[in-house]
């Protein structure tokens, strides 16, 4: 489907949304240049190698949805109707006088919304909820979550998730859940052998945490399999391939390349909803299913009737199905609409750091899904009208001073981002770091909210939808009107007359 908008390009602005978790969403004049990754390795892990973003000015792609904005705040949206075996691809690309706008479709053919509307922001907000409303979205409350990630990374102990628990209790802080994250287990694939260093198996945690209070949560590559694993060896059968019947690269990290499982494979499926089952008798009802993209790749699968789509969504079913419908899954590296109706939660951006930017992978290498806390706001902030698809987690804001060089006004940026979002609240201090101001940061960042909405999309502090009713971000390197680089001022709440 094509559509024509006359319209000068240069006066318009762009929303959009990239394919998974990290990849990059934005809010762009329609003549910037919108950055694919330089290095071919990071098409597939950070996009979706099949529609990557365009590498050229002036054309815009994006997924689901996306939206072009006049200065008036008036323009166009379109989006798609149904998510469950088909991607929607847009494409926007400005000539002399006009934007030619085209979508397509990878699997079958669904309907898809276009509109003309004076308000982009209503508009965005309401097909995207439609959409969410057709695939039944689980949105359930939004809970506070502890995650081991952001500051013991792969060395994490058992000991530490204890530690850091019993801190927590102590000081009362309002965590609902204590999440492990990756680390505890010997390989991507063996996740019921623990790793030499993890002092401990993963099964032991949930009862002592439980006991102070927290519910149990679990990270899990569940669709990953490490070359050297035992699955691997013993399951060859039940990886996706390459047209040369190779196991497919899904992607590098952990040191080197590594395999994804064919979904489609009906013991390949069996094995998920047990796997999923197995660390919900362990006693954990909260999973981070993390790297979900490798499940929808291209690649050549056991049953080949059944498009990338689709297979995505049969292996998250089979997870929801093990788990159980009271458990609470959050998606992770996940293509994002395909997932509504099965997730409960959805990382919506690049990981934080405690760093404010990467400048030399983003802007040399145009690689802006790595982690920091620039990407993980620019890339949350512009998908803000998604919690009709599930409860957004933006990721962890760091309250710490030690181990981290972000400011004081880069850190209360991050808490800003979580209060705006309104979704899953996260922190992954060693609750043991922080001195009172950390931990004023902390308390007050777990504070649940409801989503803000923006207050425009024709202005922006950074490429990314940065003002909101609540209060505007910078993402920028200088001050812009009054407000400091990287940083979040919140406005006053207008008050109507008459009321105090
Ligand atoms: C555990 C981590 C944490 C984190 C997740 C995810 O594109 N990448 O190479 C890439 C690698 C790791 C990553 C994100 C992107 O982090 O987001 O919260 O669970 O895995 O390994």
């Amino acid at each position: 489907m094509n559509w024509t908008i006359e319209a000068e390009p240069n006066t318009l602005r762009v929303l959009v949304s990239g394919y998974q978790s990290w990849s990059e969403a934005e809010l762009r004049p329609l003549t910037a240049l919108q950055a694919v990754p330089l290095m071919p390795w990071r098409h597939e892990q950070g996009h979706d190698p099949a529609f990557l973003p365009s590498g050229e000015a002036g054309r815009w792609r994006s997924h689901t949805l996306i939206a072009l904005v006049r200065p008036d705040g008036g323009g166009w949206v379109g989006c798609a109707g149904d998510a469950t075996r088909t991607f929607t691809h847009w494409e926007a690309r400005m000539e002399d006088q006009s934007v030619q706008v085209s979508c397509t479709q990878e699997g079958p053919e669904v309907p898809v919304f276009w509109e003309a509307t004076t308000d982009v922001i209503t508009t965005v907000e309401a097909l995207s909820a439609r959409l969410g409303e057709h695939m039944r979205a689980r949105t359930p409350p939004p809970l506070r979550v502890w995650c081991s990630w952001y500051s013991y990374y792969r060395e994490v102990t058992l000991e530490a998730m204890l530690e850091n628990a019993r801190h927590a209790r102590a000081k009362s802080l309002t965590f609902d859940v204590f999440q492990l994250d990756d680390g505890f287990q010997s390989d991507l694939g063996d996740w019921t052998l623990p790793s030499a260093h993890f002092g401990g198996h993963a099964r032991d945690l949930p009862a002592a945490l439980n006991d102070l209070g927290f519910a149990a949560g679990l990270w899990l590559a569940p669709f990953l399999v490490g070359p050297s694993s035992r699955l691997a060896a013993e399951r060859p059968d039940w990886l996706l391939r390459d047209p040369h019947g190779r196991p497919l690269l899904a992607g590098h990290n952990w040191g080197g390349p590594y395999h994804a499982l064919d979904t489609t494979h009906p013991e390949a499926l069996e094995w998920l909803r047990e796997l999923a089952a197995t660390v919900r008798e362990w006693g954990y009802t909260y999973l981070k299913l993390d790297f979900l993209y490798g499940a929808a790749l291209p690649g050549v699968r056991h049953d080949p009737t059944v498009g990338r789509a689709q297979a995505y969504r049969m292996g998250l079913q089979a997870l929801r199905d093990g788990a159980g419908e009271d458990a609470f899954l959050l998606g992770c590296g996940a293509p994002l609409a395909s997932s509504i109706g099965l997730v409960d939660a959805m990382r919506t951006g690049p990981d934080v750091a405690p760093f404010w930017d990467d400048e030399s992978r983003r802007v040399w290498l145009g690689d802006a899904t790595g982690p920091s806390a620039r990407n993980a706001l620019h890339t949350a902030l512009s998908r803000w009208y998604q919690h009709t698809w599930y409860q957004p987690d933006p990721d962890v804001v760091i309250a710490r001073r030690e181990l981290s060089l972000l400011s004081a006004a880069e850190r209360h940026a991050l808490a800003g981002m979580l209060d705006v979002i309104g979704g899953l609240r996260a922190s992954s201090d060693p609750i043991a770091m922080l001195d009172e101001e950390g931990l004023a940061l902390l308390r007050t960042a777990l504070h649940l909210s409801v989503p803000d909405r923006p207050t425009t999309l024709t202005g922006s502090f950074g490429g990314a939808v940065t003002h909101f009713r609540r209060g505007r971000f910078n993402l920028l390197d200088q001050a812009q009107q009054g407000l400091a680089a990287h940083s979040y001022l919140s406005e006053p709440v207008p008050t109507a007359p008459g009321q105090r």
